[in-house]
């Protein structure tokens, strides 16, 4: 049986910055939080949050028994906003995440058929499959629920972003699950949230985030949202950017992730106009989803 030791070294040789082993199963309580979430609506127009194989492994690869999580960390310069250009979220400033993800996971499984002499023994997901990542996270022994309901890896804080497989193949993890520091009294990133959509600890209303409206939504930007966003032209930092979890810890050393190597910290106006006559630029970055025209209507919202 592969020990988490190899497993654990296999993906930082790919990349990642931690990894951890679970099994494929989803715990109840996350299921009840999922299921509640739906039923009030908190995923707004994200449809493809409805769909129930999240807390279904075997619909993900049939046979599944184990799953492995990869942590990848991000982390860019905090900046301070500028009335004359909007500011990127610190997770998108670099290459896209889900293309990063996919090579390393490619990678993974061909050295995890290797080692075991089996073909089709895993099934890959960064973001866009249908999984609870941050509760198998949890479940790997990789962090806790911070109350802004990201997870916060034990060492890594919150910037990090998560990726992983189901195997058919038996794996165990034999790190004690220890009794973690969580987030006590502090309650800054309930407090700090612009839109007050930390609804309650751990509930994230998405319909009030500022992510949803700046990444995720195909509407306009409602007007009381519009108001209270402080100068973010790509989703939003401040409930990560307050948490203590993160302070005193360096930038991400991972060069895809780097500003430099995606379309940076900040968009002006003139940026924009480059944008439009060039928007292959975005190709490759989380940007490209929102689209040139996405990142113009924030734009007017902003004032730019
Ligand atoms: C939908 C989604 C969003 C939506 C909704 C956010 C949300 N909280 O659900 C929107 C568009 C708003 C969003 C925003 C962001 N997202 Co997002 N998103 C997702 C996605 C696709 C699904 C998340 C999900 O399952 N939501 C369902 C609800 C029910 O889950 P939940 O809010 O986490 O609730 C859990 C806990 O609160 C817990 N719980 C409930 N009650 C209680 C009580 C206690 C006591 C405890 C301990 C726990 C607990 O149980 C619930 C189920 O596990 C995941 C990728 C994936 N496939 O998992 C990425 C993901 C969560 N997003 C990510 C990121 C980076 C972001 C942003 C930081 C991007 C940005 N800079 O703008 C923001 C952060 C906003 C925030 N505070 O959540 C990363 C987070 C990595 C991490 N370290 O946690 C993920 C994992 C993507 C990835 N593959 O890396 N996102
Ligand atoms: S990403 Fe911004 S708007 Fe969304 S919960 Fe965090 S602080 Fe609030
Ligand atoms: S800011 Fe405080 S309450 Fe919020 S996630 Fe970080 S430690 Fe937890």
């Amino acid at each position: 049986m592969l020990s988490l030791d190899e497993i654990k070294e296999k993906a930082l040789a790919l990349g990642f910055d931690d990894a951890g082993i679970t099994s494929a199963t989803i715990p109840l309580s996350d299921i009840k939080a999922y299921e509640e979430w739906l039923n009030v609506k908190w995923h707004g127009d994200l449809t493809y949050m409805e769909n129930q194989s999240r807390c279904h492994p075997e619909h993900i690869l049939p046979g599944a028994k184990s799953a492995i999580i990869f942590i990848s960390y991000y982390k860019q310069p905090k900046v301070d906003f500028n009335k004359n250009s909007g500011i990127v979220a610190s997770y998108a400033r670099g290459r896209d995440y889900h293309h990063v993800h996919r090579k390393r996971l490619k990678k993974f499984i061909i050295w995890l058929e290797e080692k075991s002499g089996q073909k089709g023994i895993a099934k890959g997901f960064s973001d866009s499959t249908p999984v609870l990542e941050k509760a198998l996270a949890v479940q790997a022994g990789l962090g806790w629920f911070g109350k802004n309901s990201l997870l916060i890896h034990r060492r890594f804080g919150t910037f990090t972003l998560l990726s992983g497989l189901f195997t058919t193949l038996e794996l165990k993890n034999p790190v004690m699950q220890l009794s973690l520091a969580k987030c006590g009294s502090c309650q800054r990133c309930i407090d700090a949230c612009p839109t007050s959509a930390i609804v309650a600890p751990y509930k994230v209303n998405a319909t009030l985030c500022l992510s949803y409206h700046l990444i995720e939504s195909k509407k306009e930007i409602p007007k009381n949202i519009q108001e209270k966003n402080p100068g973010f032209i790509f989703g939003c930092d401040i409930c990560q950017d307050v948490c203590p979890h993160n302070a005193r810890k360096e930038d991400s050393k991972t060069v895809e992730f780097n500003a430099s190597s995606g379309i940076g910290t900040y968009i002006s106006k003139d940026r924009l106009k480059e944008l439009e006559n060039n928007p292959e630029i975005l190709f490759g970055t989380p940007l490209q989803r929102r689209k040139v025209d996405g990142l113009q209507k924030t734009a007017l919202s902003l004032n730019l």
